[in-house]
């Protein structure tokens, strides 16, 4: 589905979604089409406000910035620096440009409307590390500072911690070094979020790009990066494309990355200019290590500095201008040759060569795909209470006729209804407590998936040996919790389905009436929130950051038990293995809790369930009852009549449009 659509026709299509929606909360008005007009309007919001995050992550120098300036045709992030590791930078399309800097204190500074070059310098003073700290692992530094809000005392001690944490070797020698840095840091200085809107020509606007701080020598992330790339809408690892083989890459996916994110990972190879004769053999041959972690069609080789050289020219800046760049020089010269001797057009070869021709379509396209699907899913529902709103119209239409024809005869066809309604009522009672026998107690399925779940991950837990692969399992329990839930949610749903589908055939012949539409997908969305109590994927998830910018939400859970300090005797020290164990206990017990409020939540479901129908029983009722007390002379009648029809043209109407506009997009 959707295979030919991009940015553009998204927006376009999403705008069209958003006026159909409008169309149909006017049209609608006061009847009950049973759609859940609350959570629809929710999902469109979250249309409107949507964006796309994109987390550029790879190793130290792979290229992450170029990158990311080659596909915002700004040469903005500094490149040839060292990125701090605190120092996630945010960038994003604004009208006006500004630059925003949150500190850990909670501090913010903010500079705005200043030229590329400014923002450029300060982002480099911001984000990087300075020339003269290269040599210490300032990085842990920060972190104390962060979890301890001071300065550690460098002791022995510490130092010996900051040797077997950063693998860096002798830094007693730099001791000098490590108290001058740390003396001058506080949580005032150590930027935790930096945020850049410029008016970047680009057409998607929602598009949000990270460019992250290198993963470490083993290919590991900090918590603050590993928020991010578990927000991420697609994740792009930058790797140079020579040597193909990476265990950082390798590491990364097997420890860092959920399984969820595993399911938006790029790996984009950097650097392709520079072994251009080599390019495709190490392609296939990447393509060939990774298969097993992650599909061909995911993997990429690219050159950054090509693309570069190619907005260059696009700007209208001449070749012999670019070359004046030393990092550019040798790949103009070099390129602008083989472009000749192609006979290529000199603009568009660089365009070719860079490799971007391919990425970017099938980015944009898999950027594109879930929110497609939302589009679909709005559409759908907005069809469903259509087709319900003419049933409703239809049949009361039909009785304002019996109505005008024999009066008797009509307060008699409203009275079979209503019993019918009442017998209705019943029904679904039935139908709940099989419902509830069937999915409740030692042997229902939910009850064998919550106990086979929780044995794996409690397995998992107790087996991962590090901080890094606790985070990622504890996230992947999460998300397969969730995915258990949604399941179980849908099975009792279409339960309910097929037997209310058998019940209102019934009720069609015996008592002419219609069994009212539910919309059990807004229930089932109603109810996992419930039970899950997280907020749901598309929405927000950038602003509530700040707030979590150390944590994961769960792994605040039990942030006490994160204390790297231990007390043993009169000494505090820092105990690595001592902090790991109880960080587990604390883990497993809170997991073992949360699945069993999680049980009772979830059965409390079948009572939300039981009210909505029983709400939407009596609402029918209740318009019954109104059409039998009314006295109406034949000419009002006939007016309604004439009312109600209209009504149904125009959602007839609607109908047409949606149906064209769905098949626009399901090509
Ligand atoms: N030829 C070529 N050079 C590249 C490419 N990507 C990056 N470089 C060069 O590689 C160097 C490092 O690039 P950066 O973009 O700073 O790398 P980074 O991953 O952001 O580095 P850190 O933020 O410090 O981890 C720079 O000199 C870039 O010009 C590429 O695709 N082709
Ligand atoms: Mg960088």
């Amino acid at each position: 589905m959707f295979t030919r659509l991009g940015f553009t026709d998204y927006k376009f299509y999403k705008q069209q979604v958003i006026e159909a929606f409008e169309i149909y909360k006017s049209l609608r008005g006061e009847v009950n089409d049973g759609v859940d007009l609350e959570s629809l309007s929710k999902k469109v919001q979250n249309l409107e406000n949507s964006q796309f995050l994109v987390a550029v992550a790879g190793e130290v120098k792979a290229g992450k910035s170029s990158f990311i300036n080659s596909l915002i045709k700004e040469e903005i992030l500094p490149t040839d620096v060292l990125q701090a590791t605190s120092a996630l930078i945010e960038i994003f399309y604004a009208k006006k440009p500004f630059l925003r800097v949150t500190y850990a204190s909670g501090r913010v500074e903010l500079f705005e409307e200043e030229s590329k070059e400014i923002f450029r310098e300060r982002l480099k003073s911001i984000a990087s590390i300075p020339e003269e700290y290269r040599d210490i692992p300032v990085t842990l530094i920060d972190l104390y500072i962060l979890e301890h809000d001071k300065v550690p005392l460098i002791d022995d001690d510490f130092i010996k911690y900051l040797e077997e944490k950063s693998g860096m070797e002798r830094l007693k020698e730099v001791k000098y070094k490590l108290e001058q840095y740390a003396m001058d840091r506080s949580k005032d200085k150590i930027p935790i979020r930096i945020e850049l809107g410029y008016p970047f020509d680009w057409e998607f606007d929602e598009l949000r790009f990270v460019d992250m701080p290198g993963v470490n020598a083993v290919g590991g992330v900090y918590d603050i990066s590993f928020s991010f790339l578990d927000k991420a809408n697609a994740v792009l690892f930058i790797h140079p494309i020579k040597p193909v083989e990476s265990e950082s890459f390798k590491r990364f996916v097997s420890s860092v990355i959920t399984k969820k994110s595993k399911d938006v990972l790029f790996l984009v190879l950097t650097h392709a200019a520079v072994f251009y004769e080599e390019k495709e053999r190490l392609l296939d041959e990447a393509k060939r290590i990774y298969g097993s972690i992650i599909s061909p069609d995911r993997i990429f080789a690219v050159d950054s500095v090509l693309k570069l050289i190619y907005e260059e020219l696009n700007k209208g800046k001449p070749l012999a201008e670019i070359k004046k760049d030393k990092s550019k020089r040798k790949w103009v010269v070099y390129f602008q040759d083989l472009a000749d001797e192609e006979g290529l057009d000199e603009k568009e070869a660089f365009l070719e060569f860079s490799g971007f021709k391919q990425l970017l379509p099938n980015l944009e396209r898999f950027l594109v795909e879930a929110p497609f699907s939302i589009l679909t899913e709005v559409l759908e529902t907005i069809k469903e209470g259509y087709k319900e709103q003419i049933n409703h119209y239809q049949e009361t239409i039909a009785l304002l006729q019996s109505q005008k024809k024999d009066r008797e005869e009509f307060l008699k066809e409203i009275e079979r209804r209503q019993e019918g309604l009442k017998k209705l009522e019943s029904y679904c009672y039935l139908v709940l407590e099989e419902a509830m026998t069937i999915f409740r107690g030692v042997h229902s399925p939910v009850e064998t998936t919550l106990n086979e779940f929780k044995f794996n991950y409690y397995e998992l837990f107790l087996k991962s040996s590090d901080l890094e692969e606790l985070r990622k399992y504890y996230r992947d329990a999460e998300n397969d919790l969730d995915q258990i839930v949604r399941e179980n949610l849908q099975k009792i749903t279409e339960f309910f389905k097929e037997k209310l589908k058998q019940i209102g055939e019934q009720f069609k012949e015996e008592y002419n009436i219609n069994l009212p539409k539910i919309d059990f997908k807004a229930i089932e969305e109603s109810c996992k929130k419930r039970v899950v109590k997280r907020e749901e994927i598309v929405e927000e998830r950038i602003e509530e950051l700040f707030e979590n910018w150390n944590f994961l939400k769960p792994w605040k859970w039990f942030k006490s038990g994160r204390t790297k300090k231990t007390v043993i005797g009169t000494k505090e020290v820092l105990d690595e293995n001592m902090f790991f164990k109880t960080l587990k206990n604390n883990l497993i017990e809170n997991f073992v809790e949360i699945i069993e409020k999680l049980r009772e939540e979830f059965y409390s479901a079948f009572d939300f369930y039981k009210k909505r129908i029983t709400l939407i029983l009596e609402e029918k009722r209740r318009g019954l009852e109104k059409l039998r007390q009314e006295l109406k002379s034949n000419e009002l009648i006939d007016y309604e009549i004439l009312m109600l029809e209209k009504n149904i043209n125009l959602i007839e109407g609607e109908l047409k449009k949606i149906d064209n506009l769905q098949s626009a997009f399901i090509c």
